[in-house]
């Protein structure tokens, strides 16, 4: 593996669209019981539906600590890869390389600095140093060059892209202080357009209310098709979300993409609010002696947290009558994907969701 240090862009590099082909996914076990309620017994139940569930098309890799290795390894299906390694926690989207590609089909990773979602001025967790390597060793396995961008703080979590020259971000989370607070909102676009290939960036105003990653783009739009969205939607006006969503729609609509082409939104409906219980937050350590959540707290729920696999959506599932409204919504998107609901909340009880854990390896040639 080289580690490189010149721009994607320059070298013909861009981000493909998770719709496209996948060579594979990462996602990393879940352990750390301040982050996963009653020892992450539970959580890992749900991981490995998600896993199962993606390994029907892709190649799936699951990395895990020494302590779990020999119970992932036999928890999960053996055409799962289990590789040893050290992270800080779970959250595969966000520490894994962003994975571009150029015209060849060649492929090669970007190694992002992470620094747990704000750093010293509003991070979830402290160290990060495990996780903030998961990049640079993921593309040694893979055996990818990989691009040395650990200056700039990003998760994958935070940008979506349609492959088309289209880059999709918030600004509650790109512009929040925890991330890159020396660069203007020119800096940090440049720095999209020259690592991800992006020739116009939509800046939209929020995420959802209450995400604890400043208002990840991945929880709140995704593309479905070049020129497609769906957006999380709620027509409760009482509900802090939907003026969110409200100005996210209306940006949405006033925006071209790099193609030209107006945006089509599709509206993904949210589920009821999905609150802490007493019980979880019993069940969860405290970390550096202090509660990580409260009762009642609301989460962050929303069915925009999908994974696209080849052949399927991995789906969150709440328990809600809204399940099977964005099951439908999404089956028009994808017709020709399955559509494979899960149920979430103990995922969503970590603080995230499907796609969160999740990080696709672009299908490359090689
Ligand atoms: O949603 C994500 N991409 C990560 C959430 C981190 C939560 C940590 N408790």
């Amino acid at each position: 593996m080289n580690i490189l240090h010149s721009l994607p862009r320059e070298d013909g590099f861009y981000m493909p669209a998770e719709f496209e082909p996948h060579e594979g996914c990462f996602l990393i076990w879940p352990e750390r019981p301040d982050s996963w309620a009653g020892g992450a017994y539970a959580a890992r139940k749900a991981f490995v539906k998600v896993i199962s569930a993606i390994a029907r098309w892709e190649k799936v890799t699951v990395f895990a600590s020494y302590n779990q290795y020999e119970n992932a390894r036999a928890s999960l299906p053996p055409q799962v890869r289990v590789a040893e390694l050290s992270t800080d926690d779970a959250w595969a989207r966000d520490v894994s390389p962003v994975i571009v590609k150029n015209a060849a089909g060649e492929i090669r990773g970007i190694d992002w600095g992470f620094n747990a979602w704000g750093g010293l001025y509003d991070g979830l967790y402290f160290p990060w140093d495990r996780d903030n390597h998961v990049a640079r060793k993921a593309c040694d396995l893979l055996d990818i060059d990989c691009y040395d961008r650990r200056d700039f703080i990003l998760e994958g979590g935070s940008i979506h892209a349609d492959g088309e020259g289209t880059v999709m971000v918030t600004e509650e989370c790109l512009l929040s202080p925890g991330r890159n607070p020396d660069l203007s909102r020119e800096e940090i676009e440049q720095v999209l357009r020259d690592n991800l290939g992006a020739e116009k960036v939509l800046w939209l105003p929020y995420g959802i209310w209450g995400d604890e990653t400043n208002g990840h783009v991945d929880n709140i739009c995704a593309f479905t098709a070049p020129g497609e969205v769906v957006l999380a939607w709620t027509d409760d006006e009482r509900d802090p979300q939907y003026e969110r969503s409200m100005a996210d729609l209306n940006y949405l609509q006033s925006q071209r993409d790099a193609k030209g082409r107006p945006i089509t939104v599709h509206k993904l409906p949210l589920p009821r609010p999905v609150y802490v219980t007493e019980a979880e937050c019993a069940a969860l350590e405290p970390m550096d002696g202090e509660p990580t959540r409260s009762p009642g707290e609301r989460l962050a729920a929303s069915y925009v947290n999908f994974y696209i696999a080849n052949g399927g959506i991995i789906l969150p599932a709440f328990g809600d009558p809204a399940d099977e409204q964005a099951a439908a919504v999404l089956q028009r998107c994808f017709p020709g994907r399955e559509i494979v609901p899960i149920p979430a909340r103990d995922i969503l009880t970590g603080g995230g969701n499907i796609h969160c854990i999740t990080s696709q390896v672009p299908k490359g040639n090689r």
